[in-house]
């Protein structure tokens, strides 16, 4: 199965074969991989290759490692529809898993000029500077953050965004959330990011940018969301 007279390096040839087994379904999610020496005496290769094959599927999110228990096939990817303004609460209900926010930071500050500019209200102006982890069966998912404009929803409080912030908006405040305009971006982890999204430094995760308005064009928020990229699929449909 592995060509040693290939161009293509003997790590790439074995990462490709795990990829198409775990793609193919002979590989579930939750099975475990043979260990590394299982690999090394089936195709004859040496255990720093088998390695560098795992490591590229375990940063790509494909394999998982459990410190003394093995290296295990990862849950398949949630596929987050494009099409609908959702919060994570609903898509979470929606999925069947249970949503959950830890709060890390919830302040009313003076909004700095780049804020101020997106939210369309003066510089210094209040507003709600918002970071949680956002998670699903307790597993983080993204981490989150958020900055809303104080005098346009009063009342906000930490226990209120450790919930769900759209249901406040839309059943406390009758505010109408309208349309956004999101934007999608790959990055790598930070030390932060992969710190609370308990990922390793440099992974790749999904950075959302979405900025929400009103009917008449009122910014009601600007959230970054970074989206472990291990855990999420984008889908959208398109016509012609
Ligand atoms: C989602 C939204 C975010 C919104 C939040 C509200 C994306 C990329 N972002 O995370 O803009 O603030 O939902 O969620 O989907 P909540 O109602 O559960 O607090």
């Amino acid at each position: 199965m592995i060509n040693k007279n290939s161009p293509l390096p003997i790590y790439a040839q074995l990462e490709e074969q795990i990829r198409e087994q775990i793609e193919s379904g002979i590989l579930g999610p939750g099975d475990t991989l043979p260990s590394e020496r299982e690999f090394c005496e089936r195709h004859g290769i040496s255990r720093m290759t088998v390695r560098q094959a795992i490591n590229n599927l375990a940063k790509a999110g494909y394999l998982r490692r459990e410190k003394g228990r093995g290296t295990f096939v990862s849950e398949r990817k949630m596929e987050q529809q494009l099409q609908g303004l959702t919060s994570f609460t609903e898509d979470m209900k929606a999925r069947g898993r249970k949503p959950s926010s830890k709060l890390l930071h919830f302040e009313i500050v003076p909004a700095v000029e780049s804020i101020a500019q997106t939210l369309s209200i003066p510089k210094h102006d209040p507003v709600y500077h918002i970071k949680r982890i956002r998670m699903a069966d307790g597993e983080p998912m993204a981490l989150e953050t958020t900055h809303i404009p104080a005098n346009l929803v009063p009342g906000l409080t930490p226990e209120i965004a450790t919930g769900s912030i759209y249901n406040y908006l839309e059943e406390h405040l009758s505010i109408a959330i309208d349309y956004s305009n999101q934007v999608i971006e790959s990055v790598t982890a930070s030390e932060t990011e992969s710190h609370y999204l308990d990922i390793p430094s440099g992974s790749p995760i999904l950075l959302m940018q979405r900025d929400t308005f009103l009917k008449d064009g009122t910014p009601v928020e600007t959230v970054k969301s970074a989206y472990r990229a291990d855990r999420y699929k984008f889908v959208t449909v398109i016509r012609r």
